[in-house]
């Protein structure tokens, strides 16, 4: 029987980590870093556990005490920019939670709904070809219906290079605090917890995307909201990695 071990799946140097700092607000960024995206306290490793709390907001964001609530309408364009480059395979995806008070003092225990993937850009011979590969940043639209009152905006890559087993997967993930202004009279749905909403073993996460070469991908979590809302196949790049 034939072995592959594929060199990628062992690198795991900190260099091809990142961090989410700066949020995008009309294709512009807004402020400096972790002005408004709670900084781990964890450097930029990622997290294993899907089980653990640090899901959340990752290791030390579970409030924003360091963290400024940045305004944007409901329908705007929004998006993070990384303090580097997306360095391991996988898809992108943004949850948000709305705060029972202040963003700031929210921990993200409540309901989530996902608004946001950007998976594949094509699947060809040599297997999944992710849209984020290789750029620093993505913009999305928040939904219009969005009801008025402070988020959590939470940035989620998951690194798929040693997800062949369970537990293998990695989860860079930053959370952004906003408050939407507009009159927005839509309810997130559908809805879950993190933790709760991987198991660590559904076909998205564990994955060997080196061999059998993968034909498909199926994005793990929730549908999106609103409902219909289509997997974006691109991460726009806004500038580039050497820029910021
Ligand atoms: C940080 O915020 C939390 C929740 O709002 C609060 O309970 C805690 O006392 C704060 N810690 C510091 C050091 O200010
Ligand atoms: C996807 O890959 C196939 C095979 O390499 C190529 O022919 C096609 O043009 C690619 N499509 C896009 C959208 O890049
Ligand atoms: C790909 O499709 C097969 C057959 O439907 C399914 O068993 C598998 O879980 C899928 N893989 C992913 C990563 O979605
Ligand atoms: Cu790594």
């Amino acid at each position: 029987m034939k072995s592959f071990v594929p060199v990628l799946a062992f690198a795991s140097t900190a260099l091809a980590h990142w961090n989410y700092d700066r949020l995008i607000h009309k294709g512009e960024i807004v402020g400096d870093a972790y002005e408004y995206i709670r900084q781990t306290t964890n450097s930029n490793s990622p997290v294993s556990d899907v089980t653990s709390t640090d899901m959340r907001c990752n290791v030390g964001g579970d409030n924003g005490n360091a963290t400024e609530t940045y305004e944007v309408a409901a329908g705007d364009s929004i998006g993070f920019v990384i303090n580097s480059e997306f360095g391991h395979p996988g898809p992108q995806q943004v949850y948000i939670s709305k705060a029972t008070d202040t963003a700031a003092e929210y921990d993200g225990s409540g309901d989530w709904a996902k608004i946001y993937a950007a998976t594949t850009s094509n699947i060809t011979s040599d297997g999944l070809q992710w849209a984020a590969n290789g750029v620093s940043s993505f913009v999305f639209d928040l939904p219009s219906d969005l009801p008025a009152g402070e988020y959590l905006v939470r940035a989620e890559g998951i690194a798929l290079h040693g997800a062949s087993t369970e537990g293998g997967a990695q989860f860079y993930i930053g959370c952004a605090q906003v408050k939407v202004t507009g009159s927005g009279s839509g309810s997130l749905s559908p809805t879950v917890q993190i933790p709760g909403v991987y198991t660590g073993t559904e076909p998205g996460i564990e994955i060997n995307i080196y061999y059998p070469v993968p034909t498909n991908y199926t994005t793990p979590g929730p549908a999106l909201w609103p409902s219909g809302t289509a997997e974006h196949l691109y991460a726009p790049l806004v500038g580039s990695a050497t820029m910021f």
